[in-house]
């Protein structure tokens, strides 16, 4: 077993960790055992003098150049680099996010540096020119503040990334309450930005669970904060976007899923199940980004079965350190249980599950190809659900465990429409070698994201990520765009001639006969 990382740190203010009195402790889901970390909660007090912080050095470090605060993002992506394999590790243990995954999801933060570093170079503004004489136009991204930000547990290194970095380089200051399933993943990665150059109180830290969460928001009601960004469900990011509304403070709210993989009778049948497969069970299911419903045209429904069931079976699960397994366990026990509850209240009589209802692995359920200690794990089998209709709960209900809702359509338009007739909007995917119906799906889906002959799950990291509907405020994070969610623009003109010359009013406008014609 490995040793417990026991640092009993709250929080990192000003440059500082500091200790609190309310433990948090990080265990290894596969097993749980062994106690991976032990940090504490912050109190309310922390969480002020937190933003107290980075509210005191914010102008500091916008004034900070571009190019130079960018320095701290290129530092940072190669200590990333330098310790990929133990931040790797470590996403494993806290999580069980399955070790390839979890270097997936490391080369990911990896990916995002190399992408901003540069963009500490751009961050382009624009020479506009002027209706007037002897004036110039301009426009400049200035930043925006102070960033409260907080993250999930599925992708504990990969998603606070996406927020800090690009919030970084253009000029915001942090203060960040990570998930409390990964303390220790959260930790090493502050100390990589420490050790970065990331100046003090720049960048601040806040350790805890919902009540530390909703400390930090509270200090958007006092203008602690000038953008909030929130990765969870979508019910909280409701309540976080309504407080934001009332302080004119526009969030990023990147919220669930229940992202449809269409299969069309012409697909490349093979393909389909694989892609099937991962978009379902990557991380167990509990990706944003991972499989909501399967729907498969009625056409090929028994063939595609027929090689989906046997793939499904095959696979090895287990302790996810180990390579050759598909997937670990849940996150927690907390999330195992929500999958328990799922499939006890979420099943109704029609549907059949051609691999019985399962469950824990070890309590409710076997598995034949299981590799890891079932007893002190939270391992769950795969559930398959056939015969999902509109009408369901599960049909419109984000599950987030490994539970596939198999569907069927006689027409693609109905397939399009049970696509998007939940409201969420976040991923989604089409098998097929039609390039109408592909031009269709693509034009028609509600998503933020479309894979065609892949997976719903694996964005890149420099492609716009986020959803539409129930799946979020319509921000985007990732590649470009997210500058706009860290800038606000600022026009500025200069006046030369020497005299005021009133827009609109003063104008040269060119006189025109528009009464001519042939
Ligand atoms: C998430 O689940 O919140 O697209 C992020 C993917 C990963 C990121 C998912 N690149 O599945």
């Amino acid at each position: 077993m490995m040793k417990t990382v026991d640092l009993g740190f709250s929080a990192l203010i000003d440059g500082k960790w500091e200790k609190g009195t309310q433990e948090l402790i990080s265990s290894n889901p596969g097993r749980y055992d062994e106690i991976v970390a032990v940090f504490s909660e912050a109190n309310a007090d922390q969480v002020r003098r937190a933003w107290t912080s980075a509210r005191s050095v914010q102008k500091s470090w916008a004034k900070t150049p571009a190019p130079v605060r960018a320095e701290v993002i290129l530092n940072f992506g190669k200590l990333v680099e330098k310790n990929k394999e133990a931040l790797s590790q470590t996403v494993c243990r806290e999580i069980g996010k399955p070790i390839k995954e979890a270097r997936g999801s490391v080369q990911e933060v990896i990916d995002t540096c190399n992408f901003f570093v540069s963009e500490g170079r751009r961050l382009y503004g624009q020479t506009i020119p002027s209706e007037m004489p002897d004036k110039e136009c301009f426009t400049y991204r200035r930043p925006l503040g102070v960033f409260g930000f907080i993250t999930a547990c599925n992708f504990p290194a990969a998603v606070p990334a996406w927020y800090f970095v690009p919030a970084l380089v253009a000029g915001n200051t942090c203060v960040w309450k990570p998930s409390e399933e990964a303390p220790l993943t959260s930790y090493y990665l502050t100390e990589l930005l420490l050790h970065a150059g990331v100046p003090k109180g720049v960048f601040n830290v806040v350790f805890g669970g919902a009540s530390t969460g909703s400390e930090l928001i509270k200090g958007v009601e006092e203008g602690a904060f000038d953008k909030i960004g929130f990765t969870g469900s979508t019910q909280i990011g409701k309540k976080i976007g309504e407080v934001c509304g009332r302080n004119l403070i526009v969030p990023c709210l990147e919220l669930g899923g229940k992202n449809p993989l269409v299969i069309c009778d012409d697909s490349d049948l093979e393909l389909a199940v694989e892609g099937a497969l991962f978009s379902g069970l990557a991380t167990a299911g509990q990706r944003c980004t991972s499989l909501g419903n399967l729907i498969v045209s009625k056409k090929i429904l028994d063939a595609f079965m027929q090689k989906f069931i046997p793939a499904i079976k095959s696979i090895k699960i287990g302790n996810p350190q180990n390579e050759s397994n598909f997937y670990g366990p849940l996150i927690s026990e907390k999330y195992l249980n929500s999958h328990m509850r799922n499939i006890e209240t979420l099943l109704a009589s029609h549907h059949e599950l051609p691999l019985g209802k399962g469950g824990r692995i070890g309590f409710e359920s076997n598995w034949n190809n299981f590799f890891g200690d079932e007893k002190k794990g939270f391992y769950a089998s795969p559930t398959v659900v056939l015969g999902v209709k509109e009408n369901d709960e599960i049909y419109a209900t984000e599950t987030f465990g490994p539970l596939f809702n198999v569907m069927t359509f006689e027409d693609f338009d109905e397939a399009i429409h049970l696509a998007n007739a939940h409201g969420y909007g976040l991923s989604s995917a089409i098998y097929s070698r039609d390039p109408q119906k592909i031009y269709k799906f693509k034009s028609e889906i509600s998503a933020g994201m479309t894979s065609i002959n892949n997976s719903t799950t694996g964005a890149e990291a420099h492609l716009p990520f986020g959803g539409n509907g129930k799946s979020g405020n319509g921000g985007r994070q990732s590649g470009i765009w997210v500058i706009d969610q860290f800038t606000k623009w600022h026009a500025v003109n200069w006046d030369l001639s020497g005299k005021l010359q009133k827009a609109q009013m003063d104008t040269g406008y060119i006189k025109a006969d528009l009464s001519y014609g042939f």
